[in-house]
């Protein structure tokens, strides 16, 4: 780790929203008064009854909860287009970059935003979707996509958005779990020059649902899809439908949306999202953290399907009336410059992305990048997981220039919006560090087993969130208990991330990866669990654990050992069909990279696994196994180590 430090530059923080004496006041006044802070910061957005009340949050376990704003009423719709139609109905709300460069981009105004998302609300009524309501969303990153989204908080209905990539099984899974009444889709998902069948799969996974449930089909390629009938033409029905339509009064504390993310134990889980704090904090981070202004072209290349696309492409831009910036396709289509060739032509002031891409892109020489023109650029953002200095330094150098201060945005599904993270123009960042609080966040460093809190300045431990914030996510949909249970119960009083941390000398954090069973694929979380439960789904397997090992590209990657039921041969064929049986039972980033055949498994004597010991292994390190007297069988160990898959 580099602990070289890169002030923003005296120019660029003379105009920025937030300097560092500001960073410091703000920060002061926001821990000092929480309700004065907030309610102050709540008046972003506009109320149909304001609040009186601001925070009112319990941590207590067995009695958690959580809210803000709570007598307050609003429309997260309307927030996000009608307020602007007055001053900026002209302006470009969405630009939408579709995969095929020949093909042409489109400008959507905030006045063909406020139509669109009107006719879509009104195609959702007809079907008989109200407050309340659960709709999944299975779409490509298509401007329908937005629509569906913002009509959905317009009518009271809550989304589910199933990134296209996941399987018809975890689709119906998503579907019957939040027992929702509507699927939107579409014909097909073109990405990277190839087509995923999102209806088809939409149908597989339609099998194991309700009958009642309807299926809206977005026409994107017009491809051929097989009509049912239980499916209706959303294209068609929007072009016949009503240009407006009144937006549903919600409470602050009414769902926005559930979102499912993977957790250590069980299947993944759905966290809900509110409509009050949520949007607030969405819009606040947006602005502040990308150091937004009027006319700016912001651009977060994330999918909607995943948090960052929810805050950081809908919400948090488009309440702040921003121009955001959407992107259907990949970052290697056709080649390696497509990011680039993008920024230049749509003059992309602010970009967003993950360091899997830039690792990936890095690897692919500077040629790509050199032939752009990226003198627009004004901030780099980083999610998702840590960003390496090499990788850090590449980004700086160039594709900023040495010129564009870069935000590593620390935060999670469960969090709304960023917690941890420079702000542009107030803090000297150092490459690999999430730096320093947002504010209203109070970061806790604890000793993992007792639970106590590191007090020094210099600290490492489990990281919690001491308090709330209005963004945080409010319960696990449908089991309040597991959401307690999973961020409230191991460590009593605060808010438990799941991530370790390091806190350095000058008060920066440093997020050392999750302390928990869930890995980090190319900033995609993924739970051992499922993909275990999804290997042992196949007949011939008889056991597996899951784990993750470090992968260049990827930041972890996934490694399967695998014990195969008595007599079945282990062969490169078995291997493959493996490998395309988890890319269906979940999707393809849930494919391990790589799978070892173990005879056995390391348990203690009371059937255990012992992971640690297979971490070791699958990280080619195997030679610190540490305490390995609890083993069952200690021969199994040896087996493993002799036969590794990763010997780099
Ligand atoms: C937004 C998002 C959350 C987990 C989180 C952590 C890792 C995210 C990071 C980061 C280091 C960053 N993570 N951002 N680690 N530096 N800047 O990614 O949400 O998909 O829920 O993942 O990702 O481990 O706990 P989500």
């Amino acid at each position: 780790m580099s602990d070289k430090t890169y002030p923003p530059s005296a120019e660029f923080s003379a105009n920025a929203h937030i300097d560092a004496a500001r960073y410091k006041d703000m920060y002061a006044a926001s821990i000092n008064d929480p309700d004065a802070f907030w309610g102050e910061q709540g008046k972003r957005i506009d109320w149909i009854k304001p609040y009186t009340q601001v925070k009112d949050v319990n941590y207590d376990f067995g009695n958690v909860s959580i809210n803000w704003y709570a007598d307050g009423t609003l429309n997260v719709s309307a927030n996000c287009i009608d307020r602007h139609l007055a001053n900026r109905g002209d302006q470009t709300a969405i630009i939408w970059e579709p995969d095929d460069p020949n093909d042409a981009a489109r400008h959507i105004t905030y006045r063909e935003l406020h139509e669109n998302t009107c006719r879509m609300a009104n195609v959702l009524r007809d079907l008989g979707v109200g407050k309340g309501d659960r709709v999944v969303l299975y779409l490509p990153m298509i401007p329908e996509a937005a629509y569906a989204m913002l009509a959905c908080a317009r009518i009271g209905a809550i989304h589910s958005i199933v990134f296209a990539g996941f399987s018809p099984d975890a689709l119906g899974a998503r579907i019957n779990g939040s027992d929702a009444k509507v699927v939107i889709t579409a014909d097909e998902a073109p990405r990277g020059g190839r087509k995923t069948a999102l209806k088809s799969n939409t149908d597989a996974a339609l099998l194991h649902c309700d009958d009642r449930v309807k299926c809206l089909v977005v026409k994107r390629t017009g491809g051929q899809t097989t009509w049912t009938d239980r499916d209706y033409d959303c294209t068609a029905l929007m072009s016949a439908a009503a240009t407006e339509c009144t937006p549903e009064e919600m409470n602050a504390e009414d769902p926005l949306f559930i979102l499912y993310t993977s957790g250590s134990t069980g299947q993944p889980k759905g966290v809900v999202h509110t409509s009050g704090g949520y949007l607030v904090y969405a819009a606040m981070t947006q602005e502040l953290v990308f150091d937004y202004h009027d006319g700016d072209v912001y651009w977060c290349t994330a999918d909607v399907g995943w948090v960052t696309g929810h805050s950081y492409i809908v919400y948090g831009p488009l309440a702040n009336g921003a121009t955001t910036l959407m992107f259907e396709g990949v970052p290697t289509f056709p080649d390696a410059s497509r990011f680039w060739q993008v920024c230049e032509k749509h003059k992309v002031n602010q970009f967003y992305t993950a360091p899997t891409a830039l690792r990936a892109l890095m690897g692919q020489g500077n040629s790509f990048v050199e032939k752009c023109d990226l003198s627009d650029l004004k901030v780099l953002g980083t999610v998702g997981e840590p960003i390496n200095p090499e990788a850090w330094n590449w980004y700086n150098e160039v594709v900023g220039k040495g010129r564009c201060p870069i935000v590593d945005t620390w935060w999670q599904t469960e969090t709304g919006g960023h917690l941890m993270t420079p702000l542009p123009g107030a803090t000297a960042t150092k490459p690999g560090s999430c730096t320093l609080p947002f504010f209203g966040v109070q970061p806790v460093i604890l000793e993992p087993t007792t639970g106590a809190e590191i007090t020094t300045t210099e600290a490492e431990g489990v990281l919690c969130i001491k308090d709330s914030w209005p963004g945080q996510m409010r319960t696990v949909y449908g089991d309040h208990e597991r959401f307690e249970k999973t961020y409230f119960s191991d460590y009593k009083g605060y808010y438990f991330t799941g991530d370790g941390c390091r806190r350095d000398a000058d008060g920066y954090y440093w997020i050392t990866g999750r302390v928990d069973d869930v890995i980090n694929v190319s900033g995609h979380r993924m739970g051992t669990a499922e993909v275990e439960s999804a290997l042992v789904a196949h007949a011939k397997v008889a056991e597996a654990a899951v784990v993750g090992y470090p992968h260049d590209i990827k930041g972890q990657g996934i490694y399967a050992y695998v014990t195969l039921m008595n007599g079945v041969e282990p062969t490169e064929e078995l291997r493959k069909e493996l490998e395309k049986w988890v890319r269906t039972e979940i999707g393809p980033i849930a494919k391990p990279d790589l799978i070892q055949w173990a005879p056995g498994l390391p348990k203690t004597r009371s059937g255990k696994i012992m992971r640690r010991i297979l971490r070791k292994i699958a990280e080619n390190d195997y030679g610190a196994l540490g305490d390995t007297s609890t083993l069952a069988e200690p021969a199994v160990v040896d087996d493993l180590i002799e036969n590794r898959m990763n010997r780099s």
